[in-house]
């Protein structure tokens, strides 16, 4: 028997069935891990393959992990010198961002951008809360966020508490598998509950004192919104470890990096100090965004995203 997982819980996995059932599922035993460096070896979105548990007659064992069509990954904040999937099979990748409530920079929505890139997921951002700007406040939001688009990224305002906003967004979500990440009290868990009542996911206030979530959701776990479309709630991230990206391609996740680098005078020029660096000369002459070659030097040079 095959199935999606749709949660996973440590040691426990939650699988549905094509016949829309849902199974309790451990590990095989000795189930091989093909990359020890990778704190769970299960995620979301995993299509996989149950046998009957013999223990156990109301649970089933994961035998195998069919093959993935792509995953995204980061550096493991709890285990050092691993990464964890955050969920696989995807569509496309949402981050939810928010101006100051919690305050997402621009640094860290980068991150993602790259993280999207690298393995092939289309991305979109996702601004929420815009309730709480003023007119003025989105006006000004949406003008930096035009970069964004220049570069062929979607960007979506909307605010979690109008069903109208929620509906708009339901029709950029149908026939696909989509991610939902982002801080913790973004507002991801609202947005899913909206979009699927049923998730009855747990929802907190973002603290009074440093505006910041307070981690409420735990585990990674997805939802059914109809026939082929489906949504995954995840923990907020603090940092966005890159995991599994080479330095040296790191420019290749820049798409105006990318459109450039062919003109640099050196094949191997990392665009940091070369003569006759092509971006260089763009981000002299203001064509490329300060921020984003911000972003990207302080991604080659291993800083994490504090700022
Ligand atoms: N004003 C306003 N508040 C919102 C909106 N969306 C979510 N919130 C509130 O923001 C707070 C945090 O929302 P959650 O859904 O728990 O955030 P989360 O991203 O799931 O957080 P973690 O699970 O900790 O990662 C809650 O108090 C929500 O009611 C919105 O569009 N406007
Ligand atoms: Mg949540
Ligand atoms: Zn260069």
């Amino acid at each position: 028997m095959q199935g999606i997982v749709t949660k996973s819980m440590g040691l426990w996995y939650q699988v549905e069935t094509a016949d829309g059932q849902m199974h309790n599922c451990r590990l095989k035993g000795k189930f091989k891990l093909e990359n020890k460096k990778i704190s769970n070896p299960v995620a979301v979105g995993d299509k996989v393959r149950l046998i009957s548990d013999q223990g156990d007659s109301s649970a089933m064992i994961i035998a195998e992990i069919l093959p993935r069509e792509n995953y995204i990954i980061r550096v493991s904040p709890k285990k050092k010198g691993h990464s964890h999937i955050i969920a696989s099979n995807l569509d496309q990748a949402i981050i939810v961002a928010t101006v100051g409530t919690p305050r997402t920079s621009l640094g860290f929505i980068d991150r993602f951008l790259v993280t999207a890139e690298a393995f092939r997921i289309p991305a979109t951002i996702l601004m929420n809360k815009i309730d709480l700007l003023s007119p003025e406040e989105l006006d000004g939001l949406k003008e930096k966020m035009v970069e964004y688009e220049s570069l062929g990224y979607q960007v979506l305002y909307i605010s979690a508490l109008k069903p109208e906003d929620i509906e708009s967004l339901k029709s950029q979500l149908a026939n696909k598998t989509s991610l939902f990440t982002g801080h913790s009290g973004v507002g991801k868990s609202t947005i899913v509950n909206e979009l699927a009542p049923e998730a009855q996911q747990k929802t907190s206030e973002i603290s009074d004192f440093a505006q910041k979530g307070v981690h409420t959701t735990t585990f990674a776990e997805m939802f059914k919104l109809g026939t082929d479309t489906y949504i995954i709630d995840t923990p907020g991230i603090k940092e966005l470890g890159l995991a599994e990206i080479e330095k040296d391609e790191l420019s290749h996740y820049f798409p105006e990096l990318r459109n450039l680098m062919g003109k640099c005078k050196f094949s191997n020029c990392t665009h940091t100090h070369e003569p006759g660096c092509a971006i260089e000369t763009a981000y002299q002459d203001g064509s490329i965004s300060p921020t984003r070659y911000d972003s990207y030097l302080s991604m080659l040079a291993g800083d994490d995203n504090r700022r």
